[in-house]
């Protein structure tokens, strides 16, 4: 990965846009729900969107394709002020597109530069418990961690990030985290945006907490760390305010949540109707017509916005929670081809609440200042659960307490089957790792553990993705047998 790149990319803005912008008030697209009341967004979008570079892999000899990846410090001025100190992959902030397909065989050699112990978690990927990148899985400064899978899964929109043990919140924030797109034969028949960078683009959704000269540090109050750490800026792809040429024709967008505790609701101005083509772990059945969703920490969502008709328009991209605008899409001419996206995306086969052969429990709750599962703190050293391969099971999640959480599992997908004892809605039923969970509301989802057993030396985990809460110790350990 070219760092230049980056740098490039967020030094060329208009240096003290957002600083004015603050003095003068809240801002064009000020909201005032941040935890500092104020947001930097500006509603003015004057910086390039950057599109995170692709890493291919290269092929080995035995066929393998190999990436290597450098966890870094470095240093990134968000508005053309302040400096402030980073981490990331490859780069000073955030990391490269990793690209896999189904069946490939990839060595992944990770090197930590970072000056702390850490670990990095392929969330969403199917792979050995040994090879997750779990608190269990240590990279300590100064070495390399080798992690070899076969990808073994859907096309889908995954991603990439430390798993710490109490240590995850702080290395996300600095910068550690990246995409990770698993493409298939089924999928790249489609006839469905694909070019990245084109008419396929990564959006990864972060907030920080920073001063008025574009500058942020990760620290927490203990409130903070019960209601999660939130940001007054909302930043895309590492941006604050980008603006983006999309061409004239369906334009894929591949949402994740990035954010520590910021929960989303995105839409797009003027109410603009948009298609859902997947949820975290690959295609929807169908295209879903939305006008807005709703994504906690770590979900992932593609969606599909047709500019077809609006050359020479904009389109802003918006959070209705906060209020804020996150870019702009600048409607240009298209250079490549159009695409239609069909009706019938795949055949998704539903497993059947009949089919499970138990329904087991996890309660998020909150009491005298701490997060828990099951009224219990992380332990590295408990097994909580123990799962039977190819069993199905429904997952009852739970949350007794008036704060928002979610709930995210390694190592197998689930799919909805009620909220709030009702049926989900149609996007739901989609193949999903990670699941909100609002104050006060449960979820019932049907799972399955295949192909991987994981041993108490390597579990899986299953934890709050709202990262402070994670810190925390909401999260638990899975063995599969
Ligand atoms: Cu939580």
């Amino acid at each position: 990965m070219d760092r230049r790149f980056f740098l490039k990319a967020s030094a060329t803005g208009a240096a003290g846009l957002a600083v004015s912008s603050l003095v003068s008030g809240c801002g064009m697209g000020g909201g005032m729900n941040s935890s500092s009341g104020v947001f930097l967004n500006t509603g003015v979008f004057t910086r390039p969107f950057f599109t995170p570079p692709e890493l291919l892999g290269t092929v080995n000899g035995v066929g393998r394709k190999v990436f290597d990846l450098t966890m870094q410090t470095g240093t990134e001025k968000f508005t053309g002020q302040g400096i402030t100190n980073t981490m990331g992959i490859n780069g000073n902030f955030l990391a490269p597109t990793l690209r896999m397909v189904d069946g490939d065989n990839v060595d992944l050699n990770v090197t930590n530069q970072i000056g702390q112990t850490t670990t990095l978690h392929w969330h969403g990927m199917r792979v050995p418990s040994n090879m997750d990148g779990s608190p269990h899985q240590e990279i300590l400064n100064g070495t390399t961690w080798n992690a070899a899978y076969s990808v073994n899964q859907k096309a889908s929109t995954n991603w990439y990030h430390p798993h710490a043990h109490g240590t995850t919140a702080p290395q996300v924030y600095a910068g550690l985290a990246g995409m990770l797109i698993v493409d298939d034969v089924e999928t790249l028949a489609l006839d469905l945006p694909k070019t990245y960078g084109t008419d396929d683009f990564p959006v990864i959704v972060q907030d920080r907490d920073m001063t008025t000269d574009g500058t942020f540090a990760y620290s927490t109050t203990h409130m903070e760390i019960m209601q999660g750490k939130k940001g007054n800026t909302i930043l895309v792809n590492g941006v604050i305010d980008p603006v983006l040429d999309v061409p004239a024709k369906e334009v894929r967008f591949r949402l994740l949540n990035g954010s520590n505790s910021r929960i989303y609701t995105f839409k797009l101005d003027g109410g603009r109707v948009f298609k859902q083509i997947a949820t975290e772990q690959g295609l929807l059945a169908s295209p879903v017509n939305l006008t807005s969703i709703t994504m906690s920490p770590g979900e992932r969502a593609e969606i599909v916005v047709d500019f077809s008709a609006l050359q020479g328009q904009a389109v802003l991209f918006q959070d209705a929670s906060s209020g804020i605008s996150l870019f702009k899409a600048n409607v240009v001419a298209s250079t490549i081809a159009a695409t239609t996206t069909p009706a019938i995306l795949t055949t998704l086969a539903p497993l059947q609440r009949n089919q499970a052969v138990r329904s087991r429990p996890f309660v998020l709750s909150m009491g005298q200042g701490n997060v828990y599962i099951n009224n219990k703190q992380m332990d590295l050293n408990r097994i909580d659960e123990s799962y039977a391969l190819n069993d199905i099971e429904i997952l009852d999640i739970q949350n007794t307490s008036n704060m928002d959480h979610n709930f995210h599992i390694h190592g197998a997908f689930f799919q909805l089957l009620t909220r709030n004892g009702a049926a989900p809605s149609v996007f739901e039923t989609g193949l999903k790792d990670t699941v909100y969970l609002p104050a006060n509301s449960r979820v019932e989802a049907i799972i399955q553990f295949t192909n991987h057993t994981a041993n108490a030396a390597a579990p899986f985990m299953y934890h709050c993705h709202i990262l402070e809460h994670e810190d925390a110790g909401m999260m638990g350990q899975v063995i599969v047998v």
